[in-house]
């Protein structure tokens, strides 16, 4: 079928949306109408060329939400009609990290998926002139139809409005997941998160749920402290104001963290992650670096315990755990809508990438089918 999605041609060259062909599912695959798209920082890595060779040319968007159209043959978990969260690792459930609990790590996703290609190691996007197309993070969902693995879409209540559906998949999931499964606080422990945008909002407030006191929100642009204040931090440090952040923390606290979060990806902050926590302290990085940087710790430190440790995509299982966070959000647990501050169209999807160049603004959140997405502004704004 002929499509209209946002195709990445080369880094560097601004996303395009235009026609392009996607073929039907094969079996164990789904196609989904997308209804809602988030756009994430990883995009922009993406985009940029950041995350090296072997990403293009392919369809952008790995956070997002849809309608199932069509199933392939043997998929069973969804049927025509039902509504569903993106989820960019479709675990294969029998590899050794998939039966070790490790699905976010699952070694057939990393072997093809790497490569923006489904499950089989194929692609069913293609240009006009039969140029194959990579499926950005596995979704390539900033487009009108999207073909996933069966894993890729995750079953929701039909009663959450698909705008704020669109965000689990990827801020919501990885930041809820990196206090939950990596950090596990403890109510009354200390967390520092350094980044407030989309993805450390959800960090935010998964410290909040957690019982975590006090949650200091670092960021350099005032917009987001105040975001952060709203989805729980019980203080905030302006990284561009006076106060160096570190001399922040350890006044609020008198002696660092118990948990620092870095949502940002840069090695400066990574390194600021590690000086703000106490002696036995949990450095977690959630922020995606470009390819090729490095970052350093002052190395004497890991005799006082501290440590420093990675997260992908909130280091569970977002299958299960996707259906548990809408959940939370039907339940007025977890706000997904203060964290939206630009609702778009499908081709408002590059300047919502320079948004998140810039720094401006949290989650734009494009809506592909205003009507379906449910968005209260939609029919003033949407596409
Ligand atoms: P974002 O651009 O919305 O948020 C980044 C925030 O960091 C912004 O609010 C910036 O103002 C702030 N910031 C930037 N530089 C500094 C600085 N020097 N000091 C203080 N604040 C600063 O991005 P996002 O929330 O969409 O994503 C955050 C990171 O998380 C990004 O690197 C993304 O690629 C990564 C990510 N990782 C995973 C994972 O699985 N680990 C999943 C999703 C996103
Ligand atoms: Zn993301």
């Amino acid at each position: 079928m002929r499509i209209r999605a946002a195709v990445l041609r080369h880094p560097g060259r601004p996303v395009t949306v235009e026609e392009v062909e996607l073929d039907p599912p094969k079996a164990g695959e789904v196609l989904v109408r997308v209804v809602a798209a988030g756009v994430c920082h990883s995009d922009v890595r993406y985009a940029d060329g950041e995350l090296g060779p072997g990403h293009w040319p392919g369809v952008l968007g790995h956070e997002g939400a849809g309608v199932v159209e069509e199933v392939g043959e043997g998929v069973t978990h969804v049927a025509p009609g039902d509504p569903v969260a993106f989820c960019f690792v479709p675990a294969c459930r029998s590899c050794r990290y998939c039966l070790a609990g490790k699905p976010n790590l699952c070694s057939v996703v990393a072997e093809h998926g790497a490569q923006g290609m489904l499950m089989d190691g194929t692609s069913r996007l293609r240009l006009p002139d039969g140029t194959t197309l990579r499926h950005g993070l596995r979704t390539a969902c900033f487009a009108e139809y999207t073909v996933v693995a069966a894993g890729g879409a995750v079953p929701l209540p039909r009663e959450l409005p698909l705008w704020q559906a669109a965000l689990l998949g990827c801020g919501v999931v990885t930041g809820l997941g990196a206090v939950r499964n990596v950090a596990r606080v403890q109510p009354g422990e200390s967390v520092a998160v350094l980044g407030c945008g989309g993805v450390g909002l959800q960090v935010i407030a998964g410290a909040r749920l957690a019982g975590a006191d006090p949650i200091i929100a670092v960021d350099r642009v005032p917009e987001k402290l105040s975001l952060a204040r709203e989805h729980g931090a019980t203080h905030v440090v302006d990284a561009a104001g006076e106060e160096a952040p570190m001399d922040a923390v350890q006044r609020i606290t008198g002696g660092g963290v118990d948990f620092a979060f870095e949502v940002i990806g840069r090695p400066e902050t990574i390194r600021l992650a590690w000086d703000v926590i106490r002696p036995g302290g949990s450095a977690i990085v959630v922020g995606l670096a470009p390819d090729g940087v490095e970052a350093s710790v002052p190395a004497i430190e890991f005799l006082s315990d501290k440590s420093l440790r990675g997260t992908y995509y909130g280091s569970g299982d977002p299958a299960t755990e996707i259906p548990e966070l809408a959940g939370l959000a039907l339940a007025g647990e977890l706000d997904l809508t203060r964290v939206v501050t630009h609702v778009d169209g499908l081709d408002g999807v590059e300047a919502a990438l320079d948004r998140l160049r810039r720094g401006e603004g949290a989650r734009t959140v494009l809506l592909v089918d205003a009507d379906l997405a449910g968005h209260p502004g939609a029919a003033h704004r949407g596409s």
